[in-house]
């Protein structure tokens, strides 16, 4: 199956610009009707089995014949990562493309919302599949674009994160959200593909109404603190915890 329009025209140098310039880029109707279909057929099958509330599937493109394993396979798309990628990071180190697919769904629409953060990758690659009704409570993507440079050296990272991947930090993150929605929020439309640097754009998402549906995959590539053992081991451990910190949000 092509998950994009075989129509669209990519100008990766535009996006290299626009992401340096405005921080997100939208490239509208990337996804067929198709693929678009099948990504929601899983995630009514993913609430089938996790049942209506908020939680994450790490790596559901592992899964054979899932949506998500066909946009990690599709070559245009990992050509775009790479090539956007590779125009800011001489040695991007990347291994396969992380992803994940994250489900807002049941009585509580606020979970996982306002949980601003850096994603560890160079770029960061967002497909929504459902979004609620364009509401003030309809998830969208909050973005603090390109607040930090790349960085080779991880110990930066772990004091930045003490400082600001905490409850007091976010929740005054989300007051300058509020009073000025228009400049931080981006409404996410499903069919879309939207792109950011991850790892400079601080991030996270608005809360959206009580037994909403938000559903996106998140498609993470390059990594630009190299690739030593150590680091392999430090993601490795990083990611473990992300898994623990998912699983225990749900
Ligand atoms: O679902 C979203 O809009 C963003 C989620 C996110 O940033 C992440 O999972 O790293
Ligand atoms: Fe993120």
């Amino acid at each position: 199956m092509t998950i994009s329009r075989a129509d669209l025209a990519i100008d990766t140098g535009k996006i290299v610009d626009d992401l340096n310039d405005k921080g997100i880029v939208c490239i509208e109707r990337f996804f067929s009707r198709d693929w678009l279909s099948h990504a929601q057929q899983d995630v009514r099958s993913a609430i089938e089995r996790h049942g209506e509330k908020y939680f994450s599937v790490v790596l559901p493109g592992n899964a054979k014949g899932t949506a998500a394993s066909e946009l990690i396979r599709d070559e245009r798309l990992r050509a775009l990562l790479r090539s956007v990628t590779e125009a800011v990071c001489e040695q991007p180190n990347a291994e396969e493309i992380y992803n994940v697919l994250r489900v807002i769904a049941g009585p509580d629409g606020s979970k996982g919302s306002l949980e601003f953060h850096y994603d560890a990758s160079v770029i960061s690659a967002l497909a929504p599949v459902f979004m609620p009704e364009h509401s003030e409570n309809s998830g969208a993507l909050v973005t603090f674009a390109n607040r930090r440079p790349l960085r080779r050296f991880v110990l930066a990272n772990v004091i930045e994160k003490i400082i600001m991947q905490n409850r007091f930090y976010r929740q005054r993150q989300a007051r300058v959200v509020y009073s000025d929605p228009d400049k931080f929020t981006q409404y996410l439309v499903p069919g879309n593909l939207y792109l950011f640097w991850g790892y400079r754009t601080f991030h996270g998402n608005l809360p959206c109404a009580p037994h909403s549906l938000r559903a996106t995959i998140l498609l993470h590539y390059g990594n630009p603190h190299g690739n030593s053992i150590l680091l392999k081991g430090i993601r490795a451990a990083r990611r473990l915890v992300e898994a623990v910190r998912r699983r225990k949000s749900e």
